[in-house]
């Protein structure tokens, strides 16, 4: 039998309210011990309400909550929950925690309710892992592709793949067991038929991960330039806020700047930087490494240059540079409503036909810019309601490598070897399938995605 477990599982500090939740075989024995209200809990109806006050040993009232009792199976953690809302306060809920405590609770890990879920087999790994990527969901999008996977189309998906392969794979083996029935050539079409398929689903999956991860993780976009091409007042505008010191004097940033902003949805992570040129002043130098170093680290680079002087060698150099990152980047020209000559902004647009020509100032050629952000991250190209998005890096990986296994089992069976080896790959890619949906994952995985959730969840 498991412990019964609490915890506050709202956010620690002041507040109206807080709720403290417990889960476990004895949480309603434990609540009468501390609950007065006008009946006991063990009489009161699953998943209602009840007023009431937390009351000490010693008579005194510690508390007015509402208490929400709901019995197993239909809970969060498949167990018998109890949830108190209180008010909030440091001193509040401890002393009901405190007094939970005594009566014989213990005090949840981080992540144990949800942890419970899994184990209980309400939920599968992956779905778990929704749950803190939907708590920690940086726009409507974001949250939006969590909950598909809290809803288990990411799980449905797999267990499509994983079900045909079992079957495949139980077919080799009763080939393996009984040979007298000599069915080989015929399942080795199917098994290679099989992988086939299970290949092009997981090749589907595999590339919806590039706009998955922006969308649990952000966009990483560097804004890199020489000095004064108005980098910090692009930050400034896509954030709405004067976050960046903005003044003519070129070299005014000195230090790498980082702000997430929802541009159509995207969490996009934007990173301002120093002006990249050759510089004597030692602070200035550090900020220009911290410049190209963050380059590296970008999904995105906006490369600015000042529409009404760009040809610099600084210019140049910073393009080579940015080319020789092999990082995927924009070209935008700023300060447009410096140049008075329209020929000259034709000749410009005609030597960068994908560049992107702003004013800051003048608010022009803003909204062309974030629909390229939004482009890029491929936002509008996806149907969030139809597509299975992969957005964890551990998924990923593990979806690779059953790839690749397969890979390796369809090259066994064209170089002709025997069905045991090729069992042996199809065996090795359900193991990596099952680790996302946690039927093979082993404890350590298991106990480290738990244990970075919050203490409650
Ligand atoms: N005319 C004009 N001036 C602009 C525009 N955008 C920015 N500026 C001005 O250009 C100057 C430099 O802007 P910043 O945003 O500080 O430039 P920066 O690239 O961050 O400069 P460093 O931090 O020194 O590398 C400021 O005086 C801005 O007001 C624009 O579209 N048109
Ligand atoms: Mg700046």
């Amino acid at each position: 039998m498991e412990d019964t477990i609490a915890g506050v599982s709202t956010a620690v500090g002041s507040a109206g309210l807080a709720v403290i939740r417990m889960s476990g075989e004895k949480s309603f024995e434990i609540a009468d011990k501390v609950f007065k209200g006008k009946v006991p809990v063990r009489d009161q109806e699953s998943h209602t309400l009840q007023y009431g006050r937390i009351v000490a040993d010693d008579g005194e009232v510690v508390d007015e909550v509402l208490l929400t009792k709901m019995a197993a199976p239909k809970t969060y953690t498949r167990e018998d929950v109890v949830e108190i809302n209180c008010h909030s306060g440091f001193f509040v809920t401890g002393r009901i925690l405190r007094l939970l405590y005594e009566k014989g609770v213990r005090p949840a890990e981080p992540g144990e309710f949800t942890k419970r879920a899994f184990i209980n087999g309400r939920i599968d790994l992956s779905q778990a892992e929704a749950v803190m990527d939907l708590i920690q969901a940086k726009t409507g999008k974001s949250s939006r592709a969590a909950i598909n996977q809290l809803e288990g189309k990411l799980s449905s998906e797999l267990n499509e793949i994983i079900t045909g392969l079992t079957n495949t794979l139980a077919h080799i083996e009763v080939d393996l067991d009984y040979p007298e029935y000599n069915h080989e050539e015929l399942s080795i079409k199917q098994v290679e038929e099989e992988a086939r398929r299970a290949m092009s689903r997981l090749e589907n999956l595999l590339g919806s991960f590039h706009y998955g991860k922006i969308l649990r993780e952000g966009m990483d976009v560097v804004i890199a330039g020489k000095p004064n091409t108005g980098k910090s007042s692009l930050l400034n505008y896509l954030t709405r806020k004067n976050r960046a010191i903005v003044t003519d004097i070129p070299g005014t940033t000195r230090d790498v700047i980082e702000e997430t902003v929802n541009i159509g949805g995207i969490p996009i992570n934007l990173t301002d930087t120093a002006g990249v040129r050759e510089t004597d002043d030692p602070v200035e130098s550090i900020g220009v490494t911290r410049s190209l170093e963050a380059l590296k680290q970008a999904d995105l680079v906006i490369l600015m240059l000042d529409a009404s002087d760009w040809q610099t060698r600084e210019d140049e150099r910073l393009l080579e540079l940015v080319k020789s990152s092999q990082a995927h980047f924009i070209t935008v020209f700023n300060k447009i409503d410096l140049v008075k000559d329209p020929e000259k902004i034709d000749l410009l647009k005609r030597l960068y036909p994908d560049g992107v020509f702003i004013s800051i100032t003048e608010d022009k050629g803003l909204d062309v810019l974030e629909k390229r952000l939004i482009d890029y991250a491929c936002g509008n190209k996806i149907d969030l309601d139809n597509q299975v998005l992969v957005t964890n890096a551990r998924h990923e990986r593990q979806l690779r490598m059953a790839y690749e296994t397969l890979e390796a089992a369809r090259e066994a069976i064209r170089s002709g070897m025997t069905l045991d080896i090729v069992a042996l790959e199809l065996r090795s890619a359900l193991d990596h399938l099952g680790r996302i949906t946690g039927q093979t994952a082993e404890e350590e995985i298991i106990n480290a995605i738990f244990s970075r959730f919050c203490i409650g969840k």
